[in-house]
């Protein structure tokens, strides 16, 4: 039997869906009509897809990234991709996220096209390279992608990618769905080439892991090499500093009106007295809260940022009420309330909408109809599945022999660190007291060894560790610090999807060439029949005055049967 409420309420969804498109096909020839020339194959995507789809149409030369949830499917697509493996398309995993956006600045710099990906905290990680990068400018052009995810789905907070672009003075997109997250990237490298300046591209974690159709556009082919030859935009002495950064200043008032034209930021007109600012994606509820209520609320849609001041000013004189609908933190809905507070406003700030996690076509019908709005139940029969390691994993048989070993003393610290190891924290294991940030374990370990903790000792993957856990190694060598490091070694990037990892076969030669004494670098395979030499080789090391090494190593039993499957 037909459900009749449900027909009716998704063709009214597909309706609105094609008004917007129509809407933004409209803006678009009227605006930027040579964005519309020769639109052709349609395709069913992912968000994170689009953006790679785009940046491969729009002729990167490359793509650097680490993995990280959820904008790793970005350079997994391109690293699978036919058209980019034809187009010679550069695509491994690099390191950590400051290496790839060194790498993608420097393409840059040679006149190239280079996109570079990262999830919200990977920022963090590359902020040095990417905040001098605003002063240095660009080339090529190059697109800095960053997919947040608020409600921490996988991830330790809910940081907002927005609070960067203020804080770079530069330009941002946030696409409202998967068709803009196409466009914007396409755009996105013509503006960087306009303004001389890295863009960044904002997603969040819905966007990136939902699907819809795209309509892509003629790819253009790559820019050819033409290194930069201006020295002094590049050499950062405080000289030249000075003057990149007063033009990049001088820049602002060209990037705010560019926002103001923007095809991706525009009003939809409606009734009543209240008005709806929607940022991003929250556009996308917004509209679908229109149609599905019969509703006709006013919708200033803002994607491009700096924010465009005048639409704004205009949009928010017409309305005694505004709602700011934003992804993530309530940064402009701060801003403009201003420093005093503004009765005109609501939102995350006064309660209107939650003040912490990911938005939802719920939560805004909630905010608006001022009544609670739960469309979708969770049925009974669907139970709670706490996450656990997979049955065989080698970080089991590895907090086995640890917590064994760690039997006979009083004091019980393991500093661990991020990935499927950090499952470690859950019973029955109960094995680990920290989890950080990536290759925190080590430093921490070495801060509270110095404080006289022991054994300190750090529990670390692969990849982890030479993400970021090589230098806080080094300073533990330099120091003679009593620790112990333990290198959960799977071969692998588990808990992203098993990527390349990039210390394989290499982990003894590194610890060694970072002064680890070679007899202090122990080798051991994480299986119950070695449980009790485990536990000897793991006692003997925490009692070494000095750094020692034990180098866990048996492959994930998930990436091994992904590779027996294939062959
Ligand atoms: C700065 C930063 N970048 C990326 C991530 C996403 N991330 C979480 S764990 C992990 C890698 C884990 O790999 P490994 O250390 O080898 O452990 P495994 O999962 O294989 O056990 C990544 C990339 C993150 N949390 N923080
Ligand atoms: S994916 Fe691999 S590392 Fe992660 S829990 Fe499963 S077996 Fe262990």
């Amino acid at each position: 039997m037909i459900n009749f409420a449900l027909f009716i309420q998704k063709t009214t969804l597909i309706y609105s869906f094609l008004l917007t498109k129509c809407f933004f096909l409209y803006k678009l020839h009227t605006l930027a009509p040579d964005l519309l020339e020769m639109i052709h194959e349609k395709e069913l995507v992912l968000g994170a897809e689009a953006i790679a789809i785009g940046a491969i149409d729009e002729g990167i030369s490359g793509v650097y990234a680490y993995p990280g949830t959820p904008s790793t499917e970005i350079t997994e697509y391109i690293q699978h991709s036919e058209e980019a493996i034809a187009k010679n398309i550069r695509s491994s995993w690099s390191t950590n996220e400051k290496t790839a956006y060194e790498a993608a600045l420097g393409m840059s710099y040679a006149g190239k096209r280079s996109l570079v990906c990262m999830k919200h905290v990977g920022l963090n990680v590359a902020a040095d390279a990417f905040i001098n990068s605003a002063v240095t400018g660009v080339n090529g052009g190059l697109v800095l992608l960053v997919a947040d995810d608020p409600s921490m789905h996988s991830s330790q907070n809910e940081q907002d990618t927005r609070f960067y672009g203020k804080f770079t003075y530069l330009p941002l997109l946030e696409p409202s769905n998967q068709q803009e997250a196409y466009d914007c990237v396409r755009f996105a490298y013509q503006l960087s080439e306009q303004v001389k300046l890295p863009v960044i591209l904002r997603i969040t974690t819905r966007l990136s892991h939902s699907r819809s159709v795209i309509v892509r556009r003629t790819a253009i082919a790559a820019n050819a090499l033409s290194p930069e030859t201006d020295r002094n935009k590049w050499i950062l002495l405080p000289a030249n500093a000075r003057k990149r950064y007063n033009a990049l200043l001088a820049m602002q008032d060209k990037l705010t009106e560019l926002s103001e034209k923007s095809v991706f930021n525009f009003e939809t007109k409606g009734t009543g007295e209240t008005g709806i600012i929607a940022f991003g994606l929250a556009y996308n509820y917004v509209m679908e809260v229109n149609t599905t209520r019969n509703l006709q609320l006013p919708v200033l849609k803002i994607s491009q940022y700096p924010l465009p001041e005048k639409l704004i000013k205009d949009f928010c004189s017409r309305y005694n009420k505004v709602l700011i609908a934003e992804e993530g933190f309530p940064i402009y809905e701060e801003l403009l309330r201003g420093f005093f507070g503004n009765d005109k406003f609501a939102g995350r700030l006064d309660g209107t909408l939650p003040r912490t996690g990911e938005l939802s076509p719920d939560k805004l019908a909630s905010a608006i109809l001022g009544k609670t709005i739960k469309t979708y139940t969770v049925p009974d029969i669907v139970a709670n599945r706490p996450p656990e390691l997979c049955q065989g994993c080698s970080h089991r048989d590895l907090y086995e022999a640890l917590n064994k070993a760690m039997e006979d003393y009083d004091s019980k610290h393991v500093f661990s660190d991020i990935g499927c190891y950090t499952l470690g924290a859950l019973p029955p294991y109960n094995a680990i007291n920290t989890c950080v940030d990536m290759g925190a374990s080590v430093t921490m370990a070495k801060g509270a060894s110095d404080a006289g903790i022991h054994p300190a000792v750090a529990v670390i993957g692969d990849s982890t560790f030479t993400h970021s856990g090589m230098t806080g190694l080094l300073d533990a060598v330099n120091d003679k610090t009593q620790v112990t490091i333990i290198i959960s070694d799977n071969y692998t990037t588990a808990m992203t999807g098993g990527q390349d990892s990039a210390g394989t076969n290499k982990l003894a030669l590194i610890c060694e060439g970072l002064g680890v004494e070679k007899s202090q670098i122990h080798t051991i395979v994480p299986l119950k029949k070695n449980l009790e030499d485990n536990i000897a080789v793991l006692k003997s090391a925490f009692e070494y005055k000095g750094v020692s090494v034990v180098l866990a190593c048996r492959e994930c039993i998930q990436t091994a049967r992904r590779k027996k499957s294939k062959n």
